[in-house]
Protein backbone atom coordinates (compact mmCIF):
# COMPACT_ATOMS: atom_id res chain seq x y z
CA UNK A 1 0.00 0.00 0.00
CA UNK A 2 1.17 3.64 -0.76
CA UNK A 3 2.32 5.71 2.03
CA UNK A 4 -0.37 8.23 3.61
CA UNK A 5 0.31 11.42 2.27
CA UNK A 6 1.66 14.86 4.18
CA UNK A 7 -0.82 17.89 4.50
CA UNK A 8 -0.01 21.33 4.87
CA UNK A 9 -2.07 24.10 4.91
CA UNK A 10 -2.04 28.22 6.24
CA UNK A 11 -3.26 31.17 6.71
CA UNK A 12 -7.24 30.27 7.66
CA UNK A 13 -7.48 33.40 9.73
CA UNK A 14 -10.18 31.54 11.28
CA UNK A 15 -12.04 34.59 13.25
CA UNK A 16 -16.15 34.65 14.22
CA UNK A 17 -16.84 37.19 11.75
CA UNK A 18 -16.41 34.56 8.82
CA UNK A 19 -18.16 31.33 9.73
CA UNK A 20 -18.17 30.37 5.99
CA UNK A 21 -14.21 29.61 6.27
CA UNK A 22 -14.69 27.95 9.77
CA UNK A 23 -17.10 25.59 8.28
CA UNK A 24 -14.87 25.15 4.93
CA UNK A 25 -12.04 23.89 7.59
CA UNK A 26 -14.27 21.82 9.23
CA UNK A 27 -14.99 20.02 6.43
CA UNK A 28 -11.23 19.46 5.61
CA UNK A 29 -10.51 18.38 8.82
CA UNK A 30 -13.15 15.85 8.85
CA UNK A 31 -12.77 15.14 5.49
CA UNK A 32 -9.16 14.94 3.46
CA UNK A 33 -6.97 15.69 7.03
CA UNK A 34 -8.31 11.89 8.17
CA UNK A 35 -6.47 10.17 4.71
CA UNK A 36 -2.69 11.99 5.70
CA UNK A 37 -0.01 10.47 7.74
CA UNK A 38 0.60 14.02 9.26
CA UNK A 39 -1.65 17.54 9.29
CA UNK A 40 0.80 20.34 9.47
CA UNK A 41 -0.98 24.21 9.73
CA UNK A 42 1.90 26.88 8.55
CA UNK A 43 0.84 29.64 10.93
CA UNK A 44 -1.84 32.09 10.86
CA UNK A 45 -4.66 29.64 11.63
CA UNK A 46 -6.62 32.15 13.26
CA UNK A 47 -7.09 35.97 12.32
CA UNK A 48 -5.06 36.69 15.75
CA UNK A 49 -4.72 35.15 19.05
CA UNK A 50 -4.33 37.14 22.36
CA UNK A 51 -3.13 34.19 24.97
CA UNK A 52 -4.19 30.84 25.45
CA UNK A 53 -6.71 32.20 27.99
CA UNK A 54 -8.83 33.43 25.87
CA UNK A 55 -11.71 30.97 25.59
CA UNK A 56 -13.32 31.92 22.88
CA UNK A 57 -16.23 29.31 21.79
CA UNK A 58 -14.51 29.68 18.35
CA UNK A 59 -10.92 28.26 19.39
CA UNK A 60 -12.71 25.65 21.74
CA UNK A 61 -14.15 24.38 18.54
CA UNK A 62 -11.30 24.38 16.34
CA UNK A 63 -8.74 22.90 19.38
CA UNK A 64 -11.35 19.76 19.59
CA UNK A 65 -11.41 19.35 15.64
CA UNK A 66 -7.91 19.27 15.54
CA UNK A 67 -8.20 16.70 18.73
CA UNK A 68 -10.42 14.26 17.05
CA UNK A 69 -7.98 14.32 14.10
CA UNK A 70 -5.44 13.75 16.26
CA UNK A 71 -6.94 10.94 18.20
CA UNK A 72 -7.45 9.56 14.45
CA UNK A 73 -4.08 8.66 14.40
CA UNK A 74 -2.56 11.62 12.20
CA UNK A 75 0.14 13.69 13.76
CA UNK A 76 -1.08 16.82 13.76
CA UNK A 77 1.36 20.21 14.17
CA UNK A 78 1.11 23.95 14.27
CA UNK A 79 3.46 26.29 13.37
CA UNK A 80 2.77 30.22 14.16
CA UNK A 81 2.39 32.84 12.09
CA UNK A 82 2.63 36.51 12.40
CA UNK A 83 -0.70 36.77 13.63
CA UNK A 84 -1.07 33.73 16.27
CA UNK A 85 2.52 33.52 17.72
CA UNK A 86 1.31 33.87 20.88
CA UNK A 87 -0.51 30.44 20.80
CA UNK A 88 1.44 28.64 23.44
CA UNK A 89 1.75 24.66 24.64
CA UNK A 90 -1.29 25.06 26.54
CA UNK A 91 -3.42 25.31 23.52
CA UNK A 92 -1.78 22.70 21.52
CA UNK A 93 -2.03 20.58 24.11
CA UNK A 94 -5.72 21.03 24.06
CA UNK A 95 -5.82 20.42 20.17
CA UNK A 96 -3.38 17.27 20.40
CA UNK A 97 -0.50 19.28 18.41
CA UNK A 98 3.05 19.63 18.87
CA UNK A 99 4.30 23.60 18.26
CA UNK A 100 7.13 23.67 15.68
CA UNK A 101 9.58 26.24 15.39
CA UNK A 102 9.70 28.27 12.24
CA UNK A 103 12.07 27.16 10.04
CA UNK A 104 11.46 23.08 10.92
CA UNK A 105 13.73 20.65 8.42
CA UNK A 106 11.16 17.57 8.03
CA UNK A 107 12.33 14.27 5.75
CA UNK A 108 9.88 13.12 3.92
CA UNK A 109 9.42 10.45 0.45
CA UNK A 110 13.17 10.64 0.37
CA UNK A 111 14.30 13.97 0.73
CA UNK A 112 14.43 17.10 3.62
CA UNK A 113 11.52 19.93 3.09
CA UNK A 114 12.16 23.03 5.22
CA UNK A 115 8.73 24.57 6.58
CA UNK A 116 8.33 28.23 7.50
CA UNK A 117 5.12 30.56 7.98
CA UNK A 118 6.96 33.23 5.75
CA UNK A 119 6.82 36.21 6.98
CA UNK A 120 10.49 36.48 7.95
CA UNK A 121 11.45 35.99 4.52
CA UNK A 122 9.52 39.46 3.44
CA UNK A 123 13.01 40.98 5.00
CA UNK A 124 11.70 44.44 2.22
CA UNK A 125 9.02 44.89 4.27
CA UNK A 126 11.30 47.05 6.74
CA UNK A 127 8.29 48.10 9.42
CA UNK A 128 7.25 44.84 9.46
CA UNK A 129 10.61 43.07 10.63
CA UNK A 130 11.05 46.00 13.26
CA UNK A 131 7.75 45.05 14.57
CA UNK A 132 8.44 41.37 14.26
CA UNK A 133 11.99 41.68 15.85
CA UNK A 134 10.11 43.50 19.02
CA UNK A 135 7.24 41.19 19.33
CA UNK A 136 9.16 37.96 18.63
CA UNK A 137 11.17 38.50 22.04
CA UNK A 138 10.42 36.67 24.99
CA UNK A 139 10.54 39.22 27.67
CA UNK A 140 7.80 41.49 25.30
CA UNK A 141 6.11 38.59 25.21
CA UNK A 142 5.74 37.99 29.06
CA UNK A 143 4.66 41.36 29.62
CA UNK A 144 1.79 41.79 27.11
CA UNK A 145 0.78 38.32 28.93
CA UNK A 146 0.86 39.58 32.31
CA UNK A 147 -1.65 42.48 30.49
CA UNK A 148 -5.42 41.42 30.83
CA UNK A 149 -6.93 39.61 28.51
CA UNK A 150 -9.40 42.95 27.55
CA UNK A 151 -6.50 45.46 27.56
CA UNK A 152 -4.28 42.81 24.97
CA UNK A 153 -7.86 42.89 22.58
CA UNK A 154 -7.95 46.42 22.54
CA UNK A 155 -4.33 46.53 21.73
CA UNK A 156 -4.27 43.86 19.09
CA UNK A 157 -7.37 46.03 17.35
CA UNK A 158 -5.29 48.89 17.20
CA UNK A 159 -2.10 47.16 15.93
CA UNK A 160 -4.51 45.66 13.08
CA UNK A 161 -5.88 48.76 12.07
CA UNK A 162 -2.46 50.73 12.11
CA UNK A 163 -1.27 47.16 9.84
CA UNK A 164 -4.23 47.68 7.71
CA UNK A 165 -3.25 51.86 6.70
CA UNK A 166 0.65 50.37 6.77
CA UNK A 167 -0.33 48.09 4.41
CA UNK A 168 -1.95 50.71 1.79
CA UNK A 169 1.10 52.66 1.24
CA UNK A 170 3.50 49.57 0.70
CA UNK A 171 3.59 48.22 -3.16
CA UNK A 172 2.70 44.94 -3.34
CA UNK A 173 6.62 43.58 -4.08
CA UNK A 174 7.66 44.78 -0.89
CA UNK A 175 5.32 42.70 0.71
CA UNK A 176 6.17 39.15 -0.57
CA UNK A 177 9.31 37.43 -0.14
CA UNK A 178 13.06 38.81 -0.85
CA UNK A 179 14.70 36.05 -3.18
CA UNK A 180 18.38 36.68 -1.83
CA UNK A 181 16.38 36.12 1.62
CA UNK A 182 15.01 32.58 0.16
CA UNK A 183 18.27 31.31 -1.03
CA UNK A 184 20.28 32.52 1.99
CA UNK A 185 17.91 30.50 4.07
CA UNK A 186 18.01 27.36 1.48
CA UNK A 187 21.92 27.44 1.70
CA UNK A 188 21.79 26.37 5.24
CA UNK A 189 19.58 23.47 4.15
CA UNK A 190 21.30 21.35 1.59
CA UNK A 191 18.89 20.39 -1.03
CA UNK A 192 15.66 20.93 0.68
CA UNK A 193 13.14 22.42 -0.92
CA UNK A 194 11.00 24.84 0.84
CA UNK A 195 6.89 25.03 1.92
CA UNK A 196 5.38 28.37 3.42
CA UNK A 197 2.33 30.84 3.46
CA UNK A 198 2.00 34.51 4.11
CA UNK A 199 2.06 36.05 1.12
CA UNK A 200 -1.37 35.01 0.06
CA UNK A 201 -0.05 34.05 -3.53
CA UNK A 202 -0.29 30.37 -4.05
CA UNK A 203 2.33 29.33 -6.87
CA UNK A 204 5.49 27.18 -7.12
CA UNK A 205 8.98 28.71 -7.86
CA UNK A 206 12.20 27.59 -8.48
CA UNK A 207 15.31 29.29 -7.00
CA UNK A 208 18.93 28.29 -8.31
CA UNK A 209 20.72 27.70 -5.08
CA UNK A 210 24.44 26.33 -4.63
CA UNK A 211 24.28 25.10 -8.67
CA UNK A 212 21.01 23.30 -7.85
CA UNK A 213 17.41 24.26 -8.49
CA UNK A 214 15.15 24.52 -5.29
CA UNK A 215 11.64 24.46 -5.06
CA UNK A 216 9.54 27.03 -2.85
CA UNK A 217 5.55 26.35 -2.79
CA UNK A 218 3.51 29.05 -1.48
CA UNK A 219 0.10 28.15 -0.12
CA UNK A 220 -3.32 29.83 -0.61
CA UNK A 221 -5.35 32.16 2.11
CA UNK A 222 -8.45 30.80 3.23
CA UNK A 223 -10.03 34.27 2.76
CA UNK A 224 -13.54 34.72 1.20
CA UNK A 225 -14.64 31.16 0.18
CA UNK A 226 -10.51 30.36 -0.94
CA UNK A 227 -8.69 28.25 0.33
CA UNK A 228 -6.66 25.17 -0.21
CA UNK A 229 -3.75 22.92 0.88
CA UNK A 230 -0.48 21.38 -0.27
CA UNK A 231 -0.61 17.46 -0.46
CA UNK A 232 2.88 15.98 -0.44
CA UNK A 233 3.44 12.13 -1.61
CA UNK A 234 5.47 9.85 -3.55
CA UNK A 235 4.81 11.62 -6.32
CA UNK A 236 5.93 15.09 -5.31
CA UNK A 237 3.89 18.13 -3.89
CA UNK A 238 -0.08 18.96 -5.42
CA UNK A 239 -1.58 22.01 -4.62
CA UNK A 240 -5.37 21.26 -3.70
CA UNK A 241 -8.58 23.77 -3.81
CA UNK A 242 -11.05 23.14 -1.59
CA UNK A 243 -12.85 24.41 -4.62
CA UNK A 244 -12.60 22.86 -7.98
CA UNK A 245 -12.26 25.85 -9.85
CA UNK A 246 -8.36 26.59 -8.01
CA UNK A 247 -5.70 26.76 -10.52
CA UNK A 248 -2.36 26.87 -8.88
CA UNK A 249 1.12 25.68 -10.35
O1 LIG B 1 -1.29 40.06 8.68
P1 LIG B 1 -1.28 40.87 7.44
O2 LIG B 1 -1.03 40.05 6.21
O3 LIG B 1 -2.51 41.72 7.32
O4 LIG B 1 -0.08 41.92 7.56
C1 LIG B 1 1.20 41.43 7.91
C2 LIG B 1 1.91 42.50 8.72
N1 LIG B 1 1.10 42.91 9.85
C3 LIG B 1 1.09 42.22 11.00
C4 LIG B 1 0.18 42.72 12.10
C5 LIG B 1 -1.03 41.81 12.20
O5 LIG B 1 -1.74 41.79 10.99
C6 LIG B 1 -1.99 42.25 13.29
C7 LIG B 1 -1.56 41.81 14.66
C8 LIG B 1 -2.04 40.42 14.94
C9 LIG B 1 -2.12 40.08 16.40
C10 LIG B 1 -0.83 39.81 17.08
C11 LIG B 1 -1.08 39.44 18.49
C12 LIG B 1 -0.11 39.91 19.48
C13 LIG B 1 0.64 41.16 19.15
C14 LIG B 1 0.06 42.34 19.83
C15 LIG B 1 0.78 43.61 19.48
C16 LIG B 1 0.41 44.70 20.40
O6 LIG B 1 1.72 41.19 11.17
C17 LIG B 1 2.20 43.70 7.88
C18 LIG B 1 3.00 43.26 6.66
C19 LIG B 1 2.19 42.21 5.89
O7 LIG B 1 1.94 41.10 6.76
C20 LIG B 1 2.90 41.67 4.64
O8 LIG B 1 4.03 40.91 5.00
O9 LIG B 1 3.28 44.38 5.84
O10 LIG B 1 3.06 44.54 8.66
C21 LIG B 1 2.62 45.77 9.01
O11 LIG B 1 1.74 46.32 8.39
C22 LIG B 1 3.37 46.36 10.17
C23 LIG B 1 3.58 47.85 10.03
O12 LIG B 1 4.31 48.15 8.85
C24 LIG B 1 4.37 48.39 11.23
C25 LIG B 1 3.74 48.12 12.56
C26 LIG B 1 2.53 49.00 12.81
C27 LIG B 1 2.24 49.11 14.27
C28 LIG B 1 3.01 50.24 14.89
C29 LIG B 1 2.89 50.23 16.38
C30 LIG B 1 4.19 49.91 17.04
C31 LIG B 1 3.98 49.60 18.47
C32 LIG B 1 4.50 48.27 18.82
C33 LIG B 1 4.09 47.87 20.17
C34 LIG B 1 3.36 46.61 20.18
MN1 LIG C 1 0.82 35.61 7.78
Amino acid sequence: MNPLPLLFASDLHLSDSDPATEAAFMAFLAGPARQAQALYLLGDIFEYWAGDDDDDPLNQRIAAALHAVSQAGVAVHLMHGNRDFLLGEQYAKAAGATLLADPTLITAFGRPWLLSHGDALCTDDLPYQQFRALVRQSAWQAAFLARTLAERKAEISRIRAASQLAKQQKASDIMDVNDFAVAALLAKYPGAHLLHGHTHRPARHQHEVQHGLRQRWVLPDWYAGKGGYLRLDMTGPTLVGINQDATWA
